[in-house]
């Protein structure tokens, strides 16, 4: 079994060129997007033995996620819908003063109606680090429980579960996601959060190094993550605090940037390496999806390596 297993949604996900509107444009580009595949085509590309599960329909659509998904080193290990649809998202892409919007439409999705028993619990029990987001949970109730049991499991087993809460204002309310996130978090191990996530979600104030504090002391997390774009990542392992640079970069699709950190880290966690030198892999590797279009953070060992280490490489 694969050293890091992920689960979750994958869309397809089409977008307008920059000042095309969804409402006129004549062409979309056809890509596909999850955060959790994100984070596997982000360690596989890196080097990880790498597999994600999930639900999808038994169609074109459906192996169109699949095909891609190989072609980046990815196992996907995927319980068969005859009839279920494929969840798709749309992405208006613009210059300021206008703002990116996304329009999903997903409801009921394959994955939705996904259970415990639809996937082999090996997969989750034999890998080194089971990956999971606060998207997931938040597309369906039986998606609630299934996300809680897989982590339990993996928890259990001794897999190292690690989480982004990627709060998404289009599924849930903060008050939703407050509720059901903390009925997850005794089955976590390593808690990425976004700043402004905990800020809206949470409620807490202070400074970053705080948030990462209290959130490691309120829950009992092993090491908590708190991401802050531009101006990089905190982490607090085992009562230290650890601080890492953003790299300067030119952003041509910014969709991806956290999964690509998060697929940096844990790939470089299960090589062995300590928090401080995982940070900066996962921010090299989040710097370097910025330059690329689509989700996915198709980069190399060495492209991370020459950032990190220009001098060396
Ligand atoms: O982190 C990127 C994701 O937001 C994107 O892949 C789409 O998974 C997605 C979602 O549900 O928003």
């Amino acid at each position: 079994m694969s050293d890091l297993v992920t689960f979750g949604e994958t869309m397809l996900r089409l977008s307008t060129p920059v000042g095309e509107r969804l409402e006129t444009a004549r062409e979309l580009d056809l890509r596909i997007g999850g955060a959790e595949s994100n984070v596997a085509v982000a360690a596989a590309r890196l080097g990880t033995d790498a597999t994600w599960l999930s639900k999808l329909p038994d169609s074109p659509l459906g192996r169109r996620v699949t095909g891609e998904l190989r072609s980046h080193g990815v196992d996907p290990e995927i319980h068969w819908a005859d009839s279920d649809r494929q969840g798709l998202y749309f992405i208006e892409r613009a210059s300021p003063p206008r703002e990116t919007n996304v329009v999903y439409d997903r409801s009921d999705a394959a994955i939705t109606t996904a259970r415990p028993d639809d996937f082999d619990r090996s997969a989750v029990t034999d890998a080194s680090v089971f990956f999971t987001c606060g998207i997931t949970p938040a597309l369906s109730d039986r998606l609630a429980e299934t996300t809680d049991e897989l982590l339990r499991t993996a928890q259990k087993a001794g897999t190292t579960t690690a989480f982004d809460i990627n709060y998404r204002s289009k599924l849930w309310s903060p008050p939703e996601a407050r509720e059901q996130l903390s009925g997850l978090f005794p089955a976590i191990d390593v808690l990425v959060a976004a700043e402004r996530d905990i800020r809206t979600i949470f409620g807490y104030d202070g400074r970053p190094n705080d948030i990462a504090t209290a959130l490691n002391s309120d829950f009992g997390f092993r090491t908590v993550i708190v991401t802050r774009g531009k101006e990089g990542a905190i982490a607090r392992h085992d009562g230290r605090l650890f601080e890492q640079p953003a790299f300067e970069t030119e952003t041509v699709d910014s969709v991806g940037t956290g999964d690509a950190f998060v697929g940096g880290f844990l790939s470089k966690r299960i090589d062995g390496a300590a928090v401080p030198e995982a940070l900066e892999y996962g921010a090299a590797t989040a710097a370097l999806k910025q330059t690329v279009e689509g989700d996915l953070a198709v980069v190399t060992p060495s492209d991370v390596e020459k950032l990190v280490d220009p001098e060396g490489s």
